[in-house]
């Protein structure tokens, strides 16, 4: 083609082909502006910094994850026998958010509905939910829902978008095709169904902290309508934080970004190489040993410093930590979680001013640690040096003083051109995060 050619009538001829032709892209929530009531819950969420994530479901019957249906794998009808085995009679929602609490935990978000498409909720839209299926017959969401509102401590919904189980999740992703259903089925339908619980769990249990969802990498072709389904959510509860963990960058409607298995920008997990880090809260979820829901043979646990020092670099990350368990079948949590989340709560007692109501520090975090910030106070995390001095880059401010966190002790430091000198103090024994607080000058 000529340059002649191209007057702004085939131009624009050009581009409208181009549009028509383009599929469609993942048209969300455009217009969304958060309400003051969402802000305000973002802010909130940003200093709570730490959460309990729950894997429960009729899986956890089998001790092998919550991918067993898929990984086994277990056609539909087969599957189908699980809720009968279900009966947690040693499920204490009171002790389940009491432990939260004394890990340090400010939030909790739980499996409403996993990949296998089982309501942990007592759902009229189907009977494949845990009152209608199970011998247990108690609505699990309710139980926790008002045991968290009774202890203070804010509830959200893990929810898949995938599902085994429907047939009208259809056409097929990349899962879920050992189920055995037939090879038809009502996408729109599908999408109604998931709209029609979201709306039961955001309308039959109280306020809630927001919706975490997952599973939309299995078709990341599809029209999910997201618009819809977000403002759906903001609608009814304006202040509920909707995230998805479809390993993209975030999509307009959403209001954090989570990160699984990965410190924001870690990129270690291979999902998405291409995802980047938004300016939206974040957060990590990990693991606390290799599996979500619960595994009867996973012993690879993190140690309770392990654990602890994932939660500071997500934090010096700007990140919340979401740190999961996976009950066993009889609804008991195994002592290898709750000791060490009771480790991790003593040692947040103790070091709990330098990560609640904090953000990322000004220093970029490295293989020596990080810093978290709130207002005048920098708190250096030392978790990985054993030189006599540390040397960081220049802070935003001269510095007034600088203390040990453990004990208020002097901490020698002098600044350098472009820098500044710390003066290391001896590790105590198990000591898994050195911690000093520096006051920067200024307003408080
Ligand atoms: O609920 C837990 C897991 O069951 C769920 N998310 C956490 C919070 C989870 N689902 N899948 N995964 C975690 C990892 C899945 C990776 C894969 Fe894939 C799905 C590999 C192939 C299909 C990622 C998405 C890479 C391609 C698509």
């Amino acid at each position: 083609m000529k340059m002649a050619a191209r007057t702004p009538l085939v131009i624009a001829a050009a581009l409208f082909a181009a549009a028509v032709v383009s599929p469609p892209r993942a048209v969300a929530q455009e217009k969304y502006a958060p309400s003051p009531a969402n802000l305000e819950a973002r802010q909130w969420f940003q200093d709570a910094k730490f959460g309990m994530f729950i894997h429960w479901g009729v899986y956890s019957v089998l001790g092998n994850g919550e991918w067993v249906m898929e990984t086994r794998p277990i056609s539909g009808a087969e599957y189908a026998k699980l809720p009968r085995f279900f009966n947690p009679i040693k499920f204490d929602p009171a002790a389940w958010v009491a432990l939260a609490k004394a890990a340090g935990m400010k939030y909790i978000t739980i499996t409403t509905k996993h990949h296998d498409g089982f309501a942990m909720f007592g759902s009229r839209l189907t009977d494949w939910n845990v009152v209608a299926r199970t011998p247990y017959g108690k609505d699990v969401i309710g139980l926790l829902a008002a045991e968290c509102r009774k202890q203070g401590i804010k509830l959200f919904f893990y929810h898949s978008q995938l599902d085994w189980h429907s047939p009208d999740y259809f056409p097929r992703g990349r899962t879920g095709r050992h189920a055995g259903r037939p090879e038809a089925g009502n996408w729109e339908a599908y999408l109604n169904f998931m709209d029609g619980q979201l709306r039961e769990l955001l309308t039959n249990y109280g306020e809630i902290g927001g919706v975490w969802f997952d599973g939309m990498w299995d078709k990341p072709e599809a029209d999910w309508h997201l618009a819809r389904t977000y403002a759906l959510i903001h609608q009814l509860q304006p202040q509920a934080l909707v995230g998805s963990n479809h390993h993209k960058t975030p999509f307009p409607g959403e209001d954090f970004q989570m990160f699984e298995k990965d410190l924001p920008g870690g990129h270690t997990t291979g999902f998405n190489p291409e995802q980047s880090v938004s300016a939206l809260p974040l957060e990590t979820a990990e693991t606390m040993n290799d599996s979500w829901g619960f595994n009867l043979t996973d012993e690879h646990y993190k140690n309770v410093g392990e654990v602890i020092r994932y939660l500071v670099r997500a934090v010096g990350s700007n990140a919340n930590f979401l740190l999961n368990i996976g009950p066993m079948p009889n609804g008991e949590i195994q002592p290898e979680f709750v000791q060490r989340l009771t480790e991790v709560g003593k040692w947040m007692k103790q070091y709990g001013d330098s990560i609640y109501g904090t953000r990322g520090g000004p220093v970029t975090p490295g293989p020596w640690g990080v810093t978290t910030q709130r207002g005048s106070k920098v708190y250096v995390h030392v978790l990985d040096w054993n030189q006599p001095v540390l040397a960081l880059e220049e802070l935003p401010g001269p510095i007034r003083s600088a203390r040990m966190l453990r004990d208020g002790s002097n901490v020698e430091f002098s600044t350098v051109k472009g820098g500044l000198v710390l003066k290391m103090p001896e590790a105590q024994p198990d000591e898994v995060d050195r911690v000093m607080v520096l006051e920067l000058e200024g307003p408080k």
